[in-house]
């Protein structure tokens, strides 16, 4: 079993449903762990609605490529719409982290680029484990996490629909 992380964002629709079924989803694919449910300001183009976002934990035996496969299904099943780039969308699901893997194709970039950069990805990845550890750095201990912007939303339950 590999632990993975998921980072979801949604900034068009009823996001708060859409994320709650994306857990949902998730779940059918191994052991899930929800973080707290945060709503954030745009990165990227500022004349887009402030984003939905959240972490999952996820426990699989999926093989990498083969999870990237049911996210993206996952994308499109809930109606995905992408506008531009950085731009607003229905559902976002990255892979952020796989195991230890270091993963680099045409297809998946693991580590995630934005891990390490956005407090959106870094202050739920820190709800499920206040320790974890990218490329050797402890997450809790970059300055972008002592100045977040991001604010908490939930009910630890917001995931439950
Ligand atoms: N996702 C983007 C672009 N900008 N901004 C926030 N706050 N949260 C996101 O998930 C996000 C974003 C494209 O994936
Ligand atoms: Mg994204
Ligand atoms: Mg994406």
């Amino acid at each position: 079993m590999i632990v993975t992380y998921i980072g979801l964002g949604s900034n068009l629709g009823d996001s708060r449903q859409i994320l709650a079924e994306a857990v949902q989803k998730l779940a059918t694919l191994g052991e899930v762990k929800t973080s707290h449910l945060y709503q954030s300001p745009p990165m990227g183009p500022q004349d887009q609605p402030n984003y939905l976002n959240a972490v999952v934990q996820l426990t699989t035996n999926l093989a990498a490529l083969s999870l990237l496969d049911r996210l993206q299904a996952f994308e499109q099943e809930a109606g995905r719409v992408r506008l531009r780039h950085w731009g607003e969308r229905t559902l976002d699901l990255d892979l952020l982290i796989y195991g230890n893997e270091q993963i680099q194709n045409e297809r998946l970039t693991v580590p995630h680029v934005g891990v390490l950069e956005r407090d959106f990805v870094l202050i739920p990845l820190l709800d499920i484990d206040s320790e974890i550890q990218v490329n050797d750095t402890f997450l809790k201990d970059l300055d972008i996490v002592k100045q977040s912007t991001l604010t908490v939303l939930d009910d630890s339950n917001w995931a439950n629909i």
